[in-house]
C-alpha cells in the first residue's frame, strides 16, 4: 500500500485503513493504494473478507477538489476511478465500507460498489457535487438508483443535501446501522458475512429499483421543476437528472458513459469554476494573515443582545439556535413582549414546516432570557447591541456596557453603516469592541461581517470568527469604512438601479434584469423589503458628506416623504397585495418621468445587458476600491460576502469573481465608457485599471497577496 492507504489483519478479516488527513479525500496516491490494498487481500489466502475505513474524523470526502482545476487548465489528465470500483465489486471476498463521518461525493461512489456498507447513526451520506457545479462522476448516478430507488437517488444528485445513516438505512444505502465503537462493529458484520457464505452482491446488477418509464417519468418531471426552482439559473442539477434517467434506460456501463460525458460538460463550464472558487472561498476567508492559528480564543458560553428589535430578535435566536444562553435586553415590557412573541412565531413557523421539533423549540426559547436590566449583564461572555441605527443611543449603550461587563468580555455592535471607532471610544476598553453586522433574518441569513476597529485586540477578532462557524455563519473580516463592505458596494449598486429608471428604464424592467442574472431579488423590490426609510435616515445623516455637484438618485427620497416606505407600508416602488406581491404602480411610472423632466434627464429605451452591466460594474468598481484601500483582505472575501449576504448567483463565483469570468479588460472598458457617458460617480479604481492593463485576474491579484502575506 503507501501512506496514505494502510492495510491491517484482525484475524482473516484484512482492514484497509484511508488516512488522508483532514477529510480523506482521494488525492492522488489514494485510489492506487486502495487498488493496491484490494489486491493483496485477492492474494491473501488468511483474508476472507475486509473492511473498507478512513482514520480520523471521517470515512472519504469525496474526490481531492484541488485536482479539479489543474485538469481544466490542461496541466494533467483526468483519470478515472472506474476500474477501481469494479474491482472492488469484483472482488470475490466480502468488501464493507465502514462509514463515520461524511460519505460524500467519490466517498460514496467508493462505498457503493463494496458489496456491503455499515454506519454509525451520526454519519452522513451525499453526492453534493452539484454544489460544484459538477455532477457524480464515478458512476454514482448508476449504482445510488440500484442502490437507493430512482426518488432517492435523483434528489440526492440533483440537490446535493447530504442524508442521515438512519436515512440511508430506510433506503437501502447501507446495511446496518452500528452503535458503539465502528470498527469492532463492521469487523463483527464481516465475520457474519463470511460465515453465510454467501457471493458477494454487484451492485451494478441490480436492476430490481430501476423501475420503468411510466413510473420514473413523473418523478423526474418533478425533480426538474424542483431543481428549476431551488437551483434557478445552475446547469448542473439538470445534468444530475439526465445521468440517473440515463441509468433507468441504459444498461450499467452505457449508462456510465453518459455520466462522463455530462461530468465533463459541466467540469469545463464557467459555473463550476465558479462554485469551486465559492468551495475554497468559504474556507479561505477564517485565514486572517495577521492573525495566527495559535491565537488564544475565549470560549463563549453566555452572551447577552441589547434590543429585541428584527435584528436583536435573530440574533438571539441564531445564539439560542447553537445553544448558548443568551440575556434579551429592552426599555419595557410591552417591548420585550413584543420582541418574545416574533420569536416564538418564528420557531412556531420552523416546526410547522418540520425543520425541528417542539420539544427543540421549547429548549431554544428557555436559553432565550428576556431582561429591562443590564443587572446580570456582567456575566456574558459577549455582549451584541442591535438597538435603532443611530450614534448617539449606541455611545450610550456602550458606555453603559462598559460598566457593567467583565473585562474579558466582548462588546460587539450591529451596526450596519456606523464608525467603529466612534463606537469604541465610547467606552474605556477600544480594544474589546467589534462589529457583528448581522444580515436579517438574523437567525437565517449566513453572513457575519465581522468589523475590525483600529484598536480591536487580535484575541478578539480570532473569537469572533471562531464563534461565526459556532453559529453556523460565515465570517467575514472587513475594514472599518463607511458601510464596511456590503453595505459600502451594494449603495453603488442601488444607485445605478435608480439613475437606470430615471434614464428610462421600467421599474420592473431593472429587477427583472437582474433576477435573470441570478440575483435572489431585483434590488428595487429589495430596497421595498428591507424598508426604503432606512437608506433615507442615513442619506439625511450623511447629506453633508456627499462632494457637492454629484449626481443624486431622485426618486427614492421622494416615496419615502410620500410615505411609501416598500412592503411595511405596502406601497414604494411597486404596490403589495395581501401576499406582499409586487404590482408594478403607474403612479410611481408618472413621478419617475416628472422627476427626470423636471432634472433635464432625457429618457431613451434601455436593455437588460446596459441594466446589469451598470449595476454589476459598479459593485465590482467599488470592489476594487475597497480592496486597494485594504478594507478587505482578498477579492474572494467580497465575493463570499455577496453571496451569503446579498443574494448574489454562488454560481457566478460573487462580483469581483464574475467579472474574471467576463474579463477584467472588458469590464474596465465599459466602465471608461461609463466615466465618459456619467461623470465621476464612474472614476474607474486605479487597481481595476491595473489589473486589466496588466492582463490580470481578482484571483491572481488574491493569489500574489496571499504569498506576500505568506513571506
Ligand atoms: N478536496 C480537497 N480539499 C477538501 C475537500 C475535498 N473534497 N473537502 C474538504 N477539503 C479541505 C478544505 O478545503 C479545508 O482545507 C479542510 O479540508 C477541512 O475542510 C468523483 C467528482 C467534508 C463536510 O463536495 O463538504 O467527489 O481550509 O473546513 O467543516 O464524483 O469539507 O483547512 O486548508 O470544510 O469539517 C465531493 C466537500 C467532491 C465534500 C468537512 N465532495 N467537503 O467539513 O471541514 S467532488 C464534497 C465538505 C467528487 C466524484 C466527484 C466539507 C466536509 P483548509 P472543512 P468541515
Amino acid at each position: 500500500m503507501n501512506e496514505l492507504v494502510l492495510l491491517n489483519k484482525d484475524g482473516e478479516i484484512g482492514i484497509i485503513t484511508v488516512n488522508n488527513p483532514p477529510v480523506n479525500a482521494l488525492s492522488p496516491g489514494v485510489p492506487e493504494g486502495i487498488g493496491a490494498a484490494i489486491e493483496a487481500i485477492l492474494g491473501d489466502d488468511q483474508i476472507k473478507a475486509a473492511v473498507l475505513i478512513g482514520s480520523g474524523r471521517t470515512f472519504i470526502a469525496g474526490a481531492d477538489i484541488r485536482e479539479f482545476g489543474k485538469v481544466t487548465s490542461g496541466e494533467k489528465r483526468g483519470g478515472s476511478l472506474l476500474p477501481l470500483l469494479l474491482a472492488i465489486e469484483d472482488c470475490p471476498k466480502p468488501v464493507i465500507a465502514a462509514i463515520h463521518g461524511t460519505a460524500f461525493g467519490g466517498g460514496l461512489e467508493v462505498a457503493m460498489p463494496c458489496h456491503y456498507r455499515v454506519a454509525v447513526p451520526a454519519a452522513q451520506l451525499g453526492q453534493p457535487e452539484v454544489k460544484l457545479g459538477i455532477i457524480p462522476g464515478a458512476a454514482g448516478t448508476q449504482r445510488l438508483p440500484r442502490l437507493a430507488g430512482v426518488a432517492k437517488a435523483v434528489e440526492m444528485c440533483a440537490l446535493g443535501e447530504p442524508i442521515t445513516a438512519g436515512e440511508a438505512l430506510a433506503c437501502g444505502l447501507i446495511d446496518k446501522l452500528i452503535e458503539g465503537d465502528l470498527l469492532t462493529g463492521a469487523i463483527t458484520f464481516a465475520r457474519e458475512i463470511v460465515a453465510k457464505g454467501e457471493r458477494p452482491p454487484k451492485i451494478r446488477e441490480r436492476d430490481e429499483q430501476l423501475g420503468d418509464e411510466q413510473a420514473n417519468a413523473p418523478i423526474f418531471a418533478a425533480a426538474r421543476a424542483q431543481a428549476g426552482k431551488a437551483k434557478r439559473g445552475q446547469t448542473a442539477p439538470l445534468a444530475a437528472i439526465e445521468a440517473v434517467e440515463a441509468a433507468t434506460e441504459l444498461p450499467f456501463e452505457e449508462g456510465c458513459r453518459r455520466e462522463a460525458e455530462l461530468f465533463r460538460e459541466c467540469l469545463f463550464s464557467d459555473q463550476s469554476k465558479a462554485l469551486i472558487h465559492v468551495f475554497f472561498g468559504e474556507r479561505e476567508v477564517a485565514k486572517i494573515p495577521d492573525i495566527p492559528k495559535a491565537t488564544p480564543v475565549t470560549e463563549v458560553r453566555s452572551a447577552a443582545v441589547v434590543g429585541a428589535g428584527t435584528m436583536g430578535g435573530g440574533i438571539a435566536m441564531a445564539y439560542a439556535n447553537a445553544g448558548i444562553p443568551v440575556l434579551l435586553k429592552e426599555v419595557s415590557q410591552e417591548v420585550i413582549d413584543r420582541g418574545l412573541a416574533t420569536i416564538k412565531k418564528n420557531y412556531a413557523n420552523s416546526v410547522k414546516k418540520g425543520r425541528f421539533s417542539q420539544e427543540v423549540m421549547e429548549e431554544r426559547m428557555a436559553l432565550i432570557r428576556p431582561t429591562l436590566s443590564y443587572d446580570d449583564f456582567g456575566e456574558a461572555d459577549i455582549v451584541v447591541e442591535a438597538v435603532f441605527e443611530g450614534m448617539a443611543l449606541k455611545k450610550q449603550v456602550f458606555a453603559e456596557l462598559d460598566r457593567v461587563c467583565k473585562p474579558a468580555a466582548i462588546l460587539a455592535s450591529n451596526t450596519s453603516t456606523l464608525n467603529i471607532d466612534e463606537i469604541a471610544a465610547a467606552t474605556s476598553r477600544p480594544q474589546m469592541v467589534i462589529g457583528h453586522h448581522f444580515f436579517s433574518p438574523a437567525n437565517v441569513m449566513r453572513l457575519l461581517e465581522i468589523v475590525r476597529g483600529k484598536a480591536t485586540a487580535k484575541e478578539v477578532i480570532a473569537a469572533s470568527m471562531a464563534l461565526a462557524k459556532r453559529l453556523g455563519k460565515v465570517g467575514v473580516l472587513v475594514g472599518n469604512c463607511r458601510g464596511f463592505v456590503g453595505n459600502r458596494m451594494i449603495a453603488q449598486y442601488g444607485r445605478e438601479a435608480q439613475f437606470l429608471v430615471e434614464e428610462g428604464a421600467k421599474v420592473e424592467a431593472v429587477d427583472s434584469a437582474l433576477y435573470d442574472f441570478g440575483m435572489a431579488m431585483g434590488p428595487l423590490a429589495m430596497g421595498d423589503l428591507a424598508g426604503l426609510d432606512v437608506g433615507w435616515r442615513i442619506r439625511k445623516e450623511y447629506r453633508h458628506l456627499e462632494p457637492p455637484g454629484i449626481r443624486r438618485p431622485l426618486v427614492a427620497d421622494r416615496l419615502c416623504e410620500m410615505g411609501r416606505y416598500g412592503q411595511k407600508t405596502g406601497a414604494g416602488w411597486y404596490r403589495y397585495d395581501e401576499q406582499r406581491r409586487t404590482i408594478p404602480d403607474p403612479e410611481v411610472e408618472k413621478l419617475i418621468a416628472q422627476l427626470a423632466e423636471e432634472n433635464g434627464i432625457v429618457r431613451r429605451p434601455i436593455g437588460p445587458e446596459e441594466i446589469v452591466a451598470r449595476t454589476i460594474y459598479a459593485l465590482v468598481n467599488e470592489g476594487a476600491k475597497i480592496l486597494e484601500e485594504g478594507f478587505a483582505l482578498r477579492a474572494v472575501d467580497i465575493d463570499v460576502i455577496y453571496i451569503n449576504g446579498y443574494g448574489f448567483p454562488a454560481w457566478r463565483g460573487g462580483p469581483m469573481c464574475y467579472a474574471d469570468t467576463v474579463g477584467l479588460k472588458k469590464v474596465y472598458d465599459h466602465i471608461l465608457q461609463f466615466h465618459e457617458r456619467h461623470g465621476e460617480l464612474w472614476q474607474p479604481a486605479p487597481l481595476l485599471k491595473q489589473l486589466a492593463e496588466e492582463g490580470k485576474t481578482f484571483a491572481a491579484f488574491d493569489q500574489e497577496k496571499g504569498k506576500g502575506a505568506a513571506a
